[in-house]
């Protein structure tokens, strides 16, 4: 990216996406868009919002659009800074769509079939196993290698699609030339998996028809503390970070991202503690980190206008920057521009 409004040569650029498929879950929060927010002084960022990528799964048109624009609201909410960062609703940049079809032609169907993410959502929504969902990491690798990212933020579920991208810029490069800057995956330490709190062995989602197994970041402080006192733990009493422990972990994991503390400050905080006081000391921590960005998120869905024009400004820039890659993709496989 070389055109963006505070553009400095020499940051190294990140870029990531988030899909609006729902309210973002504290796990969407933990493992990317908190991490979002404090690159972007270090970066050169550009956030997106991957409503392409939602219809792989069936979506009621009315609530696709609300939930776009909640989700747009929501980033500025998180703190990700329109006058620093790009930020852009992916199908308003129509090389996203384009480049995502060149690019499955350099991608195998074996390749495809091996991603665990396809597996899942193939089995979830069985009765709508489309090729949208199959070829999701191939628009993956075009949202990311558009921008000529160095790092691609994001938690440890979406690495497998990132090394796909890498495999994908060898094989493309290997034939062309060096056209796409190979993208190094930057996953967060901690927090890079948050589980369900109903089943802590399967991640936390925004999709989960389950309300009690996901914290949404605009629940109110009442209903984040109800669900923590619900979550799901074990037989013990123990506060204590142990395999098998899922649940338990899971809280810490929580815990630890918030306040800083280490596993072990957090088991000698809690020693002789049962876990109802644990629950009710994680509970608290989420809602003094939600509560700000709850207020900020109410504050700007009142003002439309100024996400509008921030989000078409941003729609502007994007397609500049994915219209050069474009073309010269186009060139390269052959395609008269
Ligand atoms: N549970 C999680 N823990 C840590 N990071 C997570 N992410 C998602 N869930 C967790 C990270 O959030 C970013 C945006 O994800 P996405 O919306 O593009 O897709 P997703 O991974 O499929 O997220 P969801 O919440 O599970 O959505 P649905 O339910 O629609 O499938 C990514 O960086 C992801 O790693």
């Amino acid at each position: 990216m070389s055109d963006g409004a505070n553009v400095n040569e020499k940051k190294k650029v990140l870029l990531s996406g988030i899909q609006p498929t729902g309210t973002f879950t504290l796990g969407n929060y933990i493992g990317a868009v908190r991490n979002w927010e404090k690159l972007q002084d270090e970066y050169e960022c550009a956030y997106f919002i991957a409503d392409l990528h939602s219809l792989t799964v069936r979506q009621e048109p009315a609530t696709l659009r609300k939930h776009c624009k909640e989700a747009y609201a929501l980033l500025l909410a998180c703190g990700i800074d329109p006058e620093k960062s790009l930020a852009f609703i992916q199908s308003h940049v129509h090389a996203h769509a384009e480049l995502g079809w060149i690019l499955s032609c350099y991608t195998q169907f074996g390749e495809l079939s091996r991603m665990t993410q396809f597996k899942d959502k193939s089995a979830q929504h069985a009765d709508n196993v489309n090729a949208g969902l199959f070829d999701y990491p191939a628009l993956m690798a075009a949202d990311i290698l558009l921008y000529q990212p160095d790092y691609v933020p994001t938690g440890a579920d979406q690495k497998q699609h990132i090394e796909l991208t890498r495999t994908i810029v060898n094989r493309f490069n290997n034939l062309y030339g060096e056209v796409f800057k190979m993208p190094e995956p930057y996953i967060p330490e901690a927090g890079a998996k948050i589980m369900s709190l109903q089943e802590p062995t399967r991640k936390m989602s925004k999709s989960d028809e389950n309300p009690n197994a996901t914290i949404s970041i605009l629940d109110t402080p009442d209903v984040i503390m109800a669900k923590f006192k619900r979550a799901v733990t074990d037989s013990e009493t123990v506060v204590q970070y142990k395999e098998g422990k899922d649940g338990i972990n899971n809280l810490m994991t929580i815990y630890s991202v918030f306040t800083g503390q280490t596993y072990e400050q957090i088991e000698a905080e809690f020693a002789g503690k049962g876990y109802g006081d644990f629950k009710k000391a994680v509970g608290t921590v989420v809602v003094d980190s939600l509560t700000p960005i709850r207020e900020e998120f109410d504050r700007l869905m009142k003002d439309k206008s100024y996400l509008e024009s921030c989000y078409k400004k941003g729609a502007e820039t994007a397609s500049y920057v994915a219209g050069k890659t474009l073309t010269k993709v186009k060139k390269k496989v052959g395609l008269i521009i």
